[in-house]
């Protein structure tokens, strides 16, 4: 019988009283639970940032590996095991900077991983540096007189590239933002939920997503609609929270490997055989 124990690891995270990212761990625990998957079943890939300790702290198999490279690994493990879930859990910096190259192309081929990014606009474990997604005119210790680069927006850049499934959350609002998680793991193929979740020392931004925080769902956005779900991520005076787009249309990457090694299809005019019979042999001799 599952209950949120299940998950619970032996280690007590070491964040900041405060920090968003104890809003997150909570509702992924608690969308694992509603879908009834067991920790034996779940591996959790992560880099390096606060936010990136969060496999320690849950009770699954997890990867805290190199800055940036949690998709990659994630890939190969689902790739190995499509019966698991693969969840991705890092920061702004770890996958909007310098792993986004790997975010781009898991989107276009529709892995089917689940992308959890704990988005505080800023580097909090080294100590408060710019981020991807910091503001224009932020000032942090990078950017002491603001900043003067434009921030990234992650939301239509994978939208543009491909993404499936696209939609934010606030950790604080684990409530809405364990729904979210629970529908991107449901998702079949790749999901990302960008989830605001606010460095306290080093970049608060509690009050300003508080203050300009909608839902989606209570304005009747269609998230099959890209053009609406598009101009919506672009929306700047408000902050929607929600699933902006998701469809069905595309086949998984491990959906599509899986029909190839099924195919009856002749590989090729020299053996003759199909990629099902090659399998066979291959493993007579593994
Ligand atoms: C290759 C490499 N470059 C730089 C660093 C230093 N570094 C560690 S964490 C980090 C950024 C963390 O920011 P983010 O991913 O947003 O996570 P947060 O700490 O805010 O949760 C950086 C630049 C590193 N560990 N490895
Ligand atoms: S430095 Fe910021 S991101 Fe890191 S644990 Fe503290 S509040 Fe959280």
């Amino acid at each position: 019988m599952l209950s949120l124990k299940s998950y619970e690891s032996d280690v007590r995270p070491d964040w900041c009283p405060g920090c968003g990212d104890f809003g997150v761990l909570a509702a992924l625990k608690n969308a694992l639970l509603s879908l009834e998957i067991p920790p034996s079943r779940i591996v959790i890939s992560s880099g390096i940032g606060c936010s990136s300790n969060l496999p320690g702290y849950i009770r699954t198999y997890g990867h805290h590996g190199l800055h940036g490279r949690p998709v990659p690994v994630a890939v190969g493990v689902k790739v190995a095991n499509p019966s698991l879930t693969v969840i991705v859990t890092a920061g702004d910096g770890d996958e909007y900077g310098i792993g986004f190259n790997h975010v781009v192309h898991a989107a276009r081929r529709n892995n089917d991983i689940k992308l959890i990014v704990m988005n505080n606009e800023i580097y909090g474990l080294t100590t408060g540096q710019l981020s991807p997604t910091s503001k224009f005119s932020q000032k942090t210790k990078t950017s002491p007189d603001g900043s003067i680069i434009y921030p990234l927006n992650p939301l239509s850049t994978l939208l543009g590239a491909g993404a499936t499934f696209i939609a934010r959350g606030f950790s604080g609002d684990p409530k809405h933002l364990s729904m979210l998680y629970r529908e991107a793991i449901k998702h079949r193929g790749f999901a990302l939920v960008d989830t605001l979740s606010p460095c306290v020392t080093w970049h608060d931004i509690y009050d300003e997503v508080r203050s300009k925080m909608y839902k989606l769902e209570d304005v009747g956005h269609n998230p099959s609609d890209a053009l609406a779900a598009y101009n919506k991520m672009n929306e700047t005076d408000k902050i929607p929270l929600g699933i902006f787009y998701r469809t069905e249309d595309k086949p998984s990457y491990e959906e599509l490997i899986e029909s190839e090694v099924t195919s009856t299809k002749p590989v090729d005019s020299v053996t003759g055989l199909n990629p099902s019979q090659i399998k066979d042999i291959i493993s007579q001799f593994s």
